[in-house]
């Protein structure tokens, strides 16, 4: 049997994992995340009961009960390299043995559903509406560290926006994966569905200028009039990829829901990102008490 050594499984003196300082029994099988450790509070005061708070660096934790249903919510601040670490924690909490530091013979799989923040790259996708990922389409790099594979539409989908965007050329390699397809068929209604691109940064990596130049001026162009088949890309953030991807290769179901906040072909703001975001919290919850 392969032992994980202390220096790759970080187990603290509470016997809580390294970053997010939770322990096994301390994480509930559905795991909300949101990307602001302030948002943790306004998804838990929805839940029936608290049972266990956590807050190291910006990891923090609520798990609760929401009808007779447990959930946690968990924060993992902002970017691909910040979901590295909590995807790989919450995975180790249900799948490796912390006493004998060795994978469980009988793994398993959370549900793991981010409530975050988004610019829309579409014109007729307004501030203050809401996106359901379909597909995670990562320019940051993180899953390249990883062996992976894809099904022929996700190939065929990356080959072609790799064509289209040339961003292979001048950054790293694209990358997809696709929503947890039992998570996601549950949010239809009030969703645009579309490839979310998920970026490693806000600024630049996202087109914007404030006072430096880009090398790719032309990205969110690319980004907005790229299709394949029915698909097209709706919007962009900082985690989605990273999330489908490395929860794809663990075995779990995930799904990245995002309040649109920034229009960026109208180049509109939202007037209340809070509400919008509250509203998007509300109708997450309600589908996970009555459906999941
Ligand atoms: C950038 O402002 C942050 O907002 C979005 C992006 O993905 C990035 O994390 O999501 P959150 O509102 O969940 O943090
Ligand atoms: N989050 C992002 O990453 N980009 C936006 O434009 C808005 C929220």
């Amino acid at each position: 049997m392969n032992v994980i050594a202390a220096s790759e499984l970080i187990i603290n003196s509470r016997g809580a994992i390294y970053h997010l300082d939770v322990r096994p029994e301390e994480l509930a099988p559905t795991v909300i995340t949101v990307g602001d450790p302030d948002r943790v509070k306004e998804v838990s005061k929805h839940f029936d009961a608290i049972e266990v708070q956590r807050n190291h660096r910006e990891f923090v934790t609520h798990t609760g009960r929401l009808g007779n249903k447990r959930i946690s919510v968990v924060s993992t601040g902002i970017g691909p390299d910040n979901i590295d670490i909590v995807l790989n924690e919450l995975d180790a909490l249900v799948n490796i043995d912390f006493t004998t530091r060795t994978i469980k013979p009988q793994l398993s799989s959370l549900q793991i559903i981010r409530v975050g923040t988004s610019g829309s790259l579409q014109s007729d996708i307004p501030v203050d509406s809401f996106v359901a990922s379909t597909h995670g389409l990562g320019i940051d790099n993180l899953l390249n560290y990883y062996r992976h594979d894809n099904n022929e539409e996700e190939k065929a989908i990356v080959q072609q926006f790799t064509a289209h965007t040339q961003l292979d050329s001048q950054f790293s390699k694209p990358y997809i994966m696709q929503a947890g397809t039992s998570l996601l068929k549950h949010f239809v209604d009030g969703y645009y569905h579309g490839i979310t691109v998920t970026c490693p940064g806000f600024y630049g990596p996202q087109g914007r200028v404030l006072r430096l130049g880009l090398t790719n001026p032309e990205l969110i162009n690319r980004l907005t009039e790229f299709s394949f088949g029915q698909h097209r890309i709706t919007n962009f953030e900082m985690e989605t990829s990273a999330i489908y991807g490395l929860g794809h290769l663990l075995g779990h179901q995930c799904l990245s829901l995002s309040a649109i906040v920034a229009n960026r072909i109208s180049k509109t703001f939202s007037g209340d990102g809070a509400l919008a975001v509250e509203r998007l919290i509300e109708k997450t919850l309600g589908v996970i008490a009555g459906s999941l």
